[in-house]
């Protein structure tokens, strides 16, 4: 059974589909959706439905610029034809959402191939929340005979790393799971850091799951690499034009139910980590440093800039 935008829209605000990549499958299966079962009858009027479903996404998550630039691509796909059938145009939605789906993909499988090789025997690896773009590579390490360790930072408040927890258990790597106030004190046994990314700027600083910037401190202290591992397309174009990225803050009672009246509880899903302290972005066109990712973007996505 396909579900309705609306339902997905929901299921992406309250975390039941959970970290980047996840997100962006959803919202572009959810416009697939719509437009096998739309009852428009011009091309406009398709067109503006699935403009209004885009916005709708939008609002789910506001740091996900993936889900933005997949579902841009989409519709991009149907204002530049020349077709004026709806069936015909809903359809190439459908064909646009799985090739879409299948870059992905694509690009999951190769950041797994290059980044699996910094991932030696004996490493021990930590990592923070939990992204399925990370999973995949530590998940490539290991089925290619990698003996090494991780270690799983617990993320507060929704705890995302019990989901990379258990998956690590099932794949056999030695877990080790600790607080994420913890981060320093085992940080000197730690060779590298992998966190992934659901935002990256065109300065090359990178978007990810509250904490992951103070991890990244703790690994310059340490002298420790931190590697972002992200598929471009987390890229997002508005930074060029002198946007911040929006960072979101979800509700305080995801930190504490019943807070006593009148405290200011504040809870940012994200924050920032500065170019200078990431050791290089693991993606699909290689290991490349933060400063240069929007020009190998720019290269390997020019549309994005349009
Ligand atoms: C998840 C998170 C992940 C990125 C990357 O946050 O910060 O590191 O989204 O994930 P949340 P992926 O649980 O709030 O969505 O590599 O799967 O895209």
């Amino acid at each position: 059974m396909t579900e309705t935008l609306q339902a997905t829209v929901e299921r992406i605000r309250k975390l039941e589909v959970q970290g980047a990549r996840n997100v962006a499958i959803a919202a572009v299966k959810a416009l697939q959706t719509l437009a096998e079962k739309t009852s428009a009858k011009t091309r406009k009027d398709l067109i503006a439905e699935l403009c209004n479903a885009r916005n709708l996404l939008f609002t789910a998550r506001e740091t996900e610029p993936l889900m933005r630039n997949g579902l841009r691509w989409i519709i991009t796909q149907v204002e530049d034809s020349d077709e004026r059938n709806p069936a015909e145009l809903a359809s190439l939605v459908s064909v646009s959402s799985e090739k879409f789906q299948r870059s992905l993909a694509g690009s999951r499988e190769r950041i797994a191939e290059i980044g699996a090789k910094r991932i030696r025997d004996g490493s021990v690896v930590l990592t923070h929340c939990h992204s399925s773009t990370v999973s995949h590579m530590l998940w490539k390490a290991k089925s290619e005979g990698r003996d090494f360790e991780v270690i799983c930072t617990e993320t507060r408040p929704a705890f995302q790393g019990r989901i990379t927890a258990t998956e690590m258990l099932q794949l056999g790597v030695k877990t080790t799971f600790i607080v994420d106030s913890a981060a320093r004190s085992f940080m000197h046994d730690v060779d590298l850091v992998v966190v992934g990314a659901d935002a990256i700027t065109s300065e090359g600083n990178v978007v990810n799951k509250i904490g992951s910037s103070t991890i990244a401190v703790l690994a310059h202290e340490a002298r420790k690499p931190f590697y972002v591992v992200s598929e471009l397309l987390k890229f997002d174009p508005a930074t060029l034009h002198g946007d911040y990225e929006k960072i979101e803050e979800r509700s305080p009672t995801e930190i504490w139910k019943e807070a006593p009246a009148g405290l200011n509880v504040r809870n940012p899903a994200f924050d920032v980590t500065p170019r200078d302290l990431i050791h290089g972005v693991i993606c699909e066109e290689g290991i490349v440093s933060p400063q240069s990712v929007a020009e190998v973007i720019h290269r390997a996505y020019p549309w994005v800039f349009e």
